[in-house]
């Protein structure tokens, strides 16, 4: 049988670029595969399908394409049976109500009986009735944010990620409803053939993620300031430590997370490094 997988991914939109870029840097080579709807891969075995993100979840239930890269918000909506696998760390937002500015709030229980638009009637439909609150969905299915300025609804449902969409549309958002991003999900019965490529696919995506979420460092640090450093930076295992023909210096080399990095620089610099290079890191297995 078959190791190769298919793996659906977004046509044109916000999720196609990123998602062709992690399976590129996974080492999977896709030249010229956006203009037909699938594509061969020549290095791995996977096999591309270009869709609509609103068609993917359905086809990976399916199992018309055995994976699939969409937004946890669409997997959610359609409600179809397929596993997710792994979050990749982009195509971040959230789904939120959001009134007139103009309109005082002070609860949920607000909307009762108010009509709300949205492309989410499923995700929607499942928070009111969780929060007891019955009011009346409008299903639409893009420029969501204009039906209250026309009259069409007096709330809307709709993704936000910067808010500035809500904001020029003279909107307030009441509730973050869903979080999403963008997530590796699979059909639930495939082939161990097939599960052992994907997690091949998943071990190479996954040391590409963490490469992104951290950077190598060079610096040089005074001998007697060594033990400190090493416990700001404590890599991977230990920082490796390097003596200069100085004997009152050291080189060392770890590595330090992105969202860690400004606050570690400083206590270096306060630790007496010098010389600190930062450079990042192409793929990292641990
Ligand atoms: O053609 P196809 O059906 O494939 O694409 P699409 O037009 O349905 O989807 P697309 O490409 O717009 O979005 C794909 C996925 O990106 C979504 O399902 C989400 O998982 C994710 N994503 C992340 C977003 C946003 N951020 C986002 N900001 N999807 C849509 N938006 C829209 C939102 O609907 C609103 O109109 O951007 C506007 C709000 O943005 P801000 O920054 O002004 O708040
Ligand atoms: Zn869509």
């Amino acid at each position: 049988m078959s190791d190769t997988i298919r793996l659906a991914i977004q046509r044109s939109g916000r999720l196609s670029k990123p998602a062709l870029r992690l399976i590129e840097e996974s080492g999977i080579a896709i030249s010229g595969s956006s203009r037909s709807l699938r594509y061969m891969a020549k290095t791995f075995p996977l096999e591309l399908l270009f869709l609509r993100d609103d068609d993917i979840p359905g086809y990976v239930a399916d199992g018309v394409a055995d994976a699939g890269i969409v937004g946890q918000n669409v997997t959610a909506e359609k409600g179809v049976d397929v596993v997710p696998v792994l979050p990749l760390g982009f195509g971040q937002c959230r789904l939120s109500l959001a009134i007139p500015k103009s309109v005082p709030y002070a609860g949920i229980e607000d909307l009762a009986g108010k009509r709300i638009a949205t492309s989410y009637p499923t995700i929607l439909g499942n928070f009111l009735r969780e929060a007891g609150v019955d009011a009346h969905i409008h299903e639409i299915s893009g420029s969501v944010e204009i039906a209250p300025g026309i009259g069409l609804a007096d709330a809307i449902c709709d993704l936000v990620s910067t808010g500035s969409t809500l904001l020029s549309n003279g909107l307030k958002e009441t509730e973050r409803i869903f979080e999403s991003e963008a997530e590796l999900v699979r059909n639930p019965d495939l082939s161990s053939a097939k599960l052992a490529t994907l997690e091949r696919l998943v071990f190479r995506i996954k040391s590409v993620l963490k490469a992104e979420s951290f950077k190598y460092i060079v610096l040089n640090v005074p001998t007697d300031a060594v033990d400190r450093v090493a416990e700001l930076l404590p890599g991977m295992k230990s920082p490796s430590v390097i003596p200069l023909a100085d004997p009152g210096w050291c080189a060392m080399q770890s590595v330090v997370a992105e969202n860690e990095y400004w606050a570690v620089i400083e206590q270096l610099k306060e630790a007496g490094a010098q010389g600190i290079l930062v450079v990042p890191i192409e793929k990292m297995v641990s």
